[in-house]
């Protein structure tokens, strides 16, 4: 039977950068889950013919969400479900899934790198067909009916199983459990070198692959040891937990510890490479080496032609603003396509539909390609091991050898956070009006050449955005300015950072950075604005 339930609206329930993102326990109010995926069908014609993925990546309340977004859907009689067995899907995965299957769209529960459990948080992903997150004109739409709603249709049926590979129906709507891996790996498969990767783990090469306690566990230990041939132990932290085992599912230097310990230890081994908790995030490391996310987009994009997928070329790569210039210098000199967009990984999905691009990657970790719509931590990983597995040699020396050829970026992102909202917003409203008489002046010995607002026109369906305030000083360095639109708890100011180096290539970046650091609080006031006078996390 369906009900209709009458409901109030929850305020608060706007998009961020990458959907819906709460503390656990506002996601737990009544009607909260209900009344978003209700707004959302309200956006959607002709349900009765469409069809969607629905998973999550294993944290807390995911099994409960599941079960209300199933009964929301039979309510208002969505054609088909696809439920990932056991609720576990990697948002890499899940946008596989949408686009083998020709879904509609889907949700996938996930706050990401944010930690779990009944005091962290919760979120949820929702993709359109297009594989990937809906885009800013959807979201608003989606707002709207979440900011006014009166009612959501929900059937009253049982809990479905969700352990085995089955399918049921109930009204209108047929449900089947799935394998929430199946696709993805045989992606992979088409993409790399499998014969190539199984040689290297037949040599001495040693690999670990960290799991966060996050969903990519049972992607790794399938692919990684028991199709590639590493030894089993390889893939640590790989049981996907509902807190996240008490960690920070964040693959940083900061909340990935342990390996970064071991990476920078005597028994390190060869690679090491960890994942966020939905597996779209990535952290590379080398023996006593950590390759930052903008370093890694510009060797991988450098390295495309040892991607059998990749080896007839590549239309070309984008990044986010925020992210370093490296790759641009790549895009110049092999000639291809080359864009810089808002932060958010939508921003690319135009890019890659219209075949402007293949590769993109953003600071936050993320790395990804034109295979799906979203980041993708594992492909990285296999990106990596392809590099390694052709040349046979060190992390640090594949990323040296990029920086003598076009020199090197040293980039820092400064995070300050929970800042109270109204001094955020006003901090950067201030920065925003004093950006035209910034020009010209010189701090620290850095003289500005530029300040601007950064404003996109999407070249696909030509709207525009803007995100973020940019300031060119005279020698190439830029630091970057934006407000965080994924915390769940106060405003988090990120500025980013960075200088241009062509001979001293192996210094520290927060020694490089230090004076721009320091630049970038004056110019802004962060220190009198929010008596902070350094960052909460450096990254
Ligand atoms: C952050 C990152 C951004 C990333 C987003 C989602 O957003 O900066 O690059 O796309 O998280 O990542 P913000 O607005 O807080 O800076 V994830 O791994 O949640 O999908
Ligand atoms: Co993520």
């Amino acid at each position: 039977m369906i009900r209709i339930v009458k409901t109030t609206p929850y305020k608060d329930q706007k998009m961020g950068t990458a959907g819906l993102r709460k503390k656990t326990q506002t996601a737990m109010q009544e009607n909260y889950i209900e009344n978003f995926l209700q707004s959302i069908f309200n956006t959607i014609p002709n349900l009765e013919e469409k069809s969607f993925l629905v998973g999550g990546d294993g944290r807390f309340y995911n099994k409960t969400a599941i079960q209300k977004i199933i009964k929301i859907a039979i309510g208002n009689n969505v054609k088909k479900l696809y439920i990932a067995k056991d609720g576990l899907v990697s948002t890499p995965a899940g946008s596989a899934i949408i686009l083998k299957n020709k879904l509609s769209g889907g949700f996938v529960l996930s706050a990401s790198h944010n930690p779990g459990g009944i005091n962290g948080d919760f979120g949820i992903k929702y993709a359109t067909s297009s594989g990937g997150q809906c885009q800013p004109d959807e979201s608003l739409a989606i707002q709207e009916q979440a900011l006014n709603i009166t009612e959501y249709k929900i059937a009253d049926c049982d809990d479905f199983d969700l352990s085995t590979i089955t399918s049921y129906t109930q009204e209108n709507t047929s449900i089947e459990i799935i394998d929430p891996y199946i696709d993805y790996i045989k992606l992979m498969e088409s993409i790399f070198d499998f014969d190539k990767l199984k040689s290297l783990f037949k040599s001495n090469f040693r690999f670990v692959f960290d799991a966060m306690n996050g969903v990519t566990g049972p992607y790794g230990k399938k692919i990684f040891e028991e199709i590639l041939g590493a030894p089993k132990g390889t893939v640590v932290n790989s049981i996907p937990l509902e807190d996240f085992g008490g960690l920070h599912p964040d693959p940083n230097l900061i909340y990935a510890k342990d390996l970064v310990n071991l990476m920078y230890s005597e028994t390190a081994p060869d690679f090491a490479a960890a994942n966020d908790g939905d597996g779209d995030r990535n952290m590379i490391l080398g023996k006593k080496f950590f390759v930052s996310p903008s370093d890694c987009l510009a060797i991988l994009t450098d390295n495309y032609k040892l991607i059998p997928a990749y080896k007839n070329g590549i239309y070309g790569v984008a990044k986010s603003a925020a992210t370093s210039m490296a790759v641009k210098r790549v895009a110049d000199t092999l000639n291809i396509n080359y864009y810089e967009v808002p932060t958010g990984w939508k921003y690319f999905i135009n890019l890659m539909d219209s075949n402007r691009i293949s590769f993109c990657g953003e600071e936050s970790f993320g790395t990804g390609a034109s295979h799906i719509r979203e980041k993708d931590g594992i492909w990285a990983t296999l990106f990596w091991l392809s590099i390694i597995a052709e040349k046979r040699t060190s992390v640090k020396e594949i990323a040296l050898s990029h920086w003598k050829k076009y020199g090197r970026n040293y980039y820092l992102r400064n995070d300050y956070e929970n800042i109270p909202q109204d001094i955020a917003d006003k901090l950067m409203a201030d920065l925003e009006a004093s950006l035209p008489s910034l020009i010209n002046k010189e701090f620290k010995g850095y003289i500005v050449s530029d300040a601007h607002p950064f404003v996109y026109n999407d070249p696909v369906d030509k709207t525009s955005t803007k995100n973020g305030l940019i300031i060119h000083f005279k020698d190439g360095s830029r630091i970057v300015y934006r407000l965080s639109g994924t915390g769940t708890s106060g405003a988090t100011l990120r500025t980013y950072i960075e200088c241009y180096e062509t001979t001293n290539l192996l210094e520290d970046p927060e020694v490089m950075l230090k004076d721009l650091s320091e630049v970038s609080r004056l110019i802004s006031y962060i220190t009198s604005r929010t008596g902070k006078t350094k960052p909460d996390i450096i990254t």
